[in-house]
């Protein structure tokens, strides 16, 4: 019998598993802006856990509305059944999101909601007698999650080359990071004119196979890779000069991280979907959400009332527990005003991390909202084990980053103070100071 602490059995999601079991790095409780590690350290959160506890950890609204929903109805069957509180949830997302994103679909998870974001535009066109247009656009450096679909528009080379054919029928437009753009606060002047690249994408595949375009508004995962100033609006255009769906894919840019609502509503600029996860239920029950546009739903409901109109969904979707997490988490944005201290605190924010230039080995510092990215040198023939290191003495100074390749990401949850942001730059200063 094993033991019940060995640690061989738990395969870790994207993981060196081998290395974190030599040494591992485990929480076992969590306030506000603080973890607290098995050696009871408490650990400055720099990263919201994985980009998803906007509103801090062991948030007492949440906590209370999560306890008190399990008591009181904890499943309800999500297919040809309800209950009052998805609906209630999704009632509130439409409140949020910009005018004419009317409808909302639950999922589970970010991965999720890209798959049906992706699968309800191909039938969209299909309901509309467009069934030629299937073929998908993403973008180099996109990362959409893990599940097929999300890894063939995706573009994050790992992701992807370990797993075979993928999906057929997908093009990838050029991403939007360039030299020129280097140590840029907030939005970058040079690049608008990448989006063209989608018209020659179009133009070669024609836009009557064209199903959907699938970007990040701003892209996370990737490294923190901001829209050009007038880009966004550029694939807007293009778009819907073409009938092509827009998708743009908020798992990161929802709830707050920029200083507003949406990515879409931050930069102004209106998708016709939009996928979220994470901030929707501040990461404390799995959930997400696809939000489309009254016009993308209203084409799937016509033809006999007692059919279904889109046979796709999850045993979870909606689940009531997490629906009054959801709840609870929009109404604590709301109520404790998190996307205004977003906002507030962006400037000082973006001060601190932009005092790290000049440090070793930094070559390019990226911001927006309260999204961070510190880009390093890498290692000659070393990839990743710079900024590794990073991430590991950080940890060992009491604070949490992520880093992804070479670049080190921050994006703390949106109840930081000024004091909180020192300690965040004071901390990663130092490490940065004594890193090889
Ligand atoms: N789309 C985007 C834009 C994401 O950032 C997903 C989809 C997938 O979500 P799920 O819930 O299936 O993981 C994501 C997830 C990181 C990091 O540190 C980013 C994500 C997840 C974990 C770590 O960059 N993004």
């Amino acid at each position: 019998m094993t033991a019940p602490n060995d640690l061989n059995a738990f395969w870790m999601p994207f993981t060196a598993n081998r290395q974190f079991k030599k040494n591992p790095r485990m929480f076992v409780a969590a306030d506000g802006m603080y973890y607290t590690t098995a050696d009871g350290r408490k650990v400055l959160d720099g990263t919201a856990g994985l980009w998803c506890c906007n509103a801090g950890h062991n948030q007492p609204r949440i906590v209370e509305a999560v306890a008190k929903q399990v008591a009181e109805l904890d499943y309800a069957p999500a297919f040809q059944m309800g209950h009052p509180k998805a609906f209630e949830l999704a009632n509130r997302l439409v409140d949020m999101a910009p005018d004419g994103i009317d409808h909302v679909f639950y999922t589970n998870s970010g991965s999720e909601s890209v798959e049906t974001a992706l699968k309800i535009a191909i039938a969209y066109h299909r309901a509309r007698g467009e069934g030629s247009r299937t073929r998908l656009i993403g973008r180099e450096r996109g990362y959409h999650g893990v599940n097929f679909g999300g890894i063939s528009v995706g573009g994050i080379g790992p992701n992807r080359k370990t797993f075979g054919t993928l999906l057929a029928g997908v093009d990838h437009m050029p991403h939007t990071h360039i030299p020129e753009n280097a140590f840029t606060r907030g939005q970058p002047e040079y690049g608008a004119e990448i989006a063209d690249e989608l018209e020659k994408i179009v133009a070669l595949g024609d836009a009557s196979n064209i199903a959907a375009v699938i970007i990040e508004p701003m892209a996370g995962s990737t490294g923190v890779l901001l829209p050009p100033k007038g880009y966004l609006e550029k694939i807007r255009a293009v778009t819907k000069k073409h009938g092509i769906l827009l998708i743009f894919d908020e798992v990161i840019t929802g709830f707050g991280r920029l200083g507003s609502s949406f990515g879409a509503t931050h930069y102004g600029v209106t998708p016709d979907m939009m996928t979220t996860a994470k901030g929707l239920t501040n990461g404390v029950i799995p959930m997400g959400a696809v939000l489309a546009s009254a016009d993308i739903h209203d084409a799937f409901m016509q033809g006999d009332e007692g059919m279904i109109e889109l046979f796709h969904g999850y045993t979870y979707s909606g689940n009531p527990v997490a629906s009054a997490a959801g709840l609870a988490t929009l109404e604590t944005y709301r109520q404790d005003g998190l996307f205004e201290n977003a906002r507030d605190l962006a400037p000082y924010f973006e001060d601190a991390l932009h005092a790290l230039k000049g440090l070793p080995n930094v070559i390019d510092i990226r911001n927006e909202g309260l999204i961070g990215a510190v880009e390093l040198a890498p290692i000659a023939g070393k990839p990743t084990k710079r900024a590794f290191q990073a991430f590991l003495d950080a940890y060992d100074k009491n604070l949490l980053i992520r880093t992804t390749g070479d670049i080190i990401a921050l994006s703390p949850p949106l109840i930081i103070e000024k004091h909180h942001i020192d300690e965040l730059f004071g901390k990663l200063s130092d490490v940065l100071k004594n890193l090889n």
